[in-house]
């Protein structure tokens, strides 16, 4: 990744007074090295400390987490929600329960979303938490009592108009519920666009649940358009089996792609005759099981435990589990065997090593930023039923995601060849992105 002369200071301050949180210094690495480019055509932006700002949150909040397991113990965890930029809208974004969350992961995904949500189109900041609780195993008691815990020191940082979360991994429909509960119990306001993701039954959004997965695959097929292309006949590889790998599964069979690969954190399965997502459904949402149990019903299907997906053949490959889990060396088997496109369903789930090699084998590349905000772009539909008291039918939401999805597609794609690289999504997109943030924090002053 070559960084403008002119930038390279920038990268040094964030790498020295960040020390150590090393998915936050990729992600920053990826945004500057689209920059120079700009730096060279509006040269006012390299004033101002602007993009020294860009990289610095403007809140992070960090706070203990204490519960109680079924067992009577104490358990403590570690809860964070990094308030990234908020020059477009409240700041908006997941949280993520996973043990592997620190604070240099919470705030990569800051500042991605930072980007992110710029690229939809909407008035919304960008934000992300977490915690390293570990939900794996834990019953729904040990869940909610979590849940609650987390809710109850988060709630003073939140509201409609002032920091507005929703899912990531390890947090969905179940869990945003029981934060829901609290925060509502704890500020006694029925204030439903505190968080989004939300069950029907009490101001959740049609369309919400397969929103990511869904967005993924549409940005794809158009991306595929480009060349001519699309799903049709194709196979395809969908690493994870959560929320995201979930809905794009079923999304790239409408479009009549033939899925025939999905993991886990344990393992993959491959099935040549098309995965039947019933079954990983009921595996996945139903029963919290693990992916190889797929294998042990339907005997066409493999299992392998370990080992990489990526080394099944696919032409269309989208990384929808979790950051840097498709490796360079996976790129390269993937490109031998005929990958066309590849969309990041995931947030930077590409190495930098490995888009390189996609990108110069000619591989139809979709970033995170891009490929994925389907998913917050319908958390701001379900923002706007909210505001509106109103709620709007499945097909009306599709539609307006169908279009977001699209509208960003184009976007990227005549960035890139405004800016010299036709066809390059991820200097399209970081571009995009950082001209309409760039723009609203000109306007706002130094702040
Ligand atoms: P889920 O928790 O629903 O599913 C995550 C999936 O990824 C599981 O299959 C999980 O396996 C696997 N996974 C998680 N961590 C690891 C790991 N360290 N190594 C290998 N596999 C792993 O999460 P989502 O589907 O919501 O999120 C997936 C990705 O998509 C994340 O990068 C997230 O940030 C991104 N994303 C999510 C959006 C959303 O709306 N939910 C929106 C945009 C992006 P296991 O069960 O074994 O842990
Ligand atoms: O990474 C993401 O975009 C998300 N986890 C969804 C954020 C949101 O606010 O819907």
């Amino acid at each position: 990744m070559h960084i403008d002369e002119k930038l390279t200071p920038i990268l040094a301050e964030v790498l020295h007074r960040n020390a150590g949180e090393d998915e936050f210094h990729q992600a920053v690495k990826e945004v500057l090295g689209s920059l120079g480019r700009v730096a060279a055509k509006h040269p006012r932006y390299a004033n101002g400390a602007l993009i020294e700002r860009l990289c610095e949150p403007e809140r992070q909040v960090i706070f203990r987490v204490p519960w109680v397991d079924d067992q009577g113990q104490v358990r403590i965890n570690r809860g964070f929600r990094v308030q990234f930029n908020s020059a477009l809208g409240p700041y908006k974004g997941g949280l993520r329960f996973h043990p592997s969350v620190n604070v240099g992961i919470i705030k990569f995904l800051g500042f991605e979303q930072t980007f992110k949500n710029a690229l939809t189109g909407m008035p919304i900041g960008g934000g992300k938490g977490g915690s390293d609780f570990n939900p794996r195993g834990r019953s729904d008691g040990e869940i909610m009592r979590f849940c609650q815990s987390f809710m109850t020191e988060l709630h003073r940082h939140l509201g409609e108009n002032v920091d507005v979360p929703a899912g990531d991994i390890g947090v969905g429909g179940r869990e945003i519920g029981y934060m829901f509960g609290q925060y509502k119990r704890l500020t006694n306001r029925y204030e439903a666009g505190v968080l989004t993701g939300k069950g029907l039954t009490y101001g959740g959004s049609r369309a919400r649940t397969e929103a990511t997965g869904y967005g993924a695959t549409y940005f794809v097929q158009s991306m595929l358009g480009t060349k001519g292309q699309s799903f049709a006949g194709r196979r395809v590889s969908v690493s994870g089996s959560g929320n995201v790998a979930i809905y794009a599964i079923e999304k790239i069979a409408e479009f009549g792609g033939k899925v025939v690969a999905c993991s886990d954190s344990n393992g993959y399965i491959v099935d040549d005759h098309g995965i039947d997502l019933a079954l990983v459904k009921e595996i996945k949402e139903v029963r919290r099981a693990r992916i190889s149990e797929y294998a042990a019903v339907k005997s066409a299907a493999h299992y392998i435990e370990g080992g990489s997906i990526w080394d099944v053949p696919a032409d269309v490959a989208m990384p929808s589990a979790t950051q840097n889990e498709l490796t360079g060396k996976d790129a390269r088997t993937l490109v031998n065997n005929g990958v066309i496109a590849v969309g990041e369903g995931a947030n930077m789930p590409c190495t930098p090593e490995a888009v390189r090699v996609f990108q110069e084998a000619g591989v139809l590349f979709a970033p995170g930023k891009a490929a994925n905000a389907g998913g917050v772009a319908t958390s701001a539909l379900e923002m706007q039923q909210n505001a509106s008291r109103d709620s709007w039918t499945f097909e009306q939401t599709e539609a307006r995601l169908a279009d977001v999805m699209r509208n960003i597609h184009d976007r990227c794609a005549e960035t890139a060849a405004d800016y010299g690289a036709p066809g390059d999504y991820v200097l399209g997109a970081n571009i995009a992105s950082f001209l309409r943030v760039a723009e609203a924090m000109e306007a706002l002053g130094v702040i």
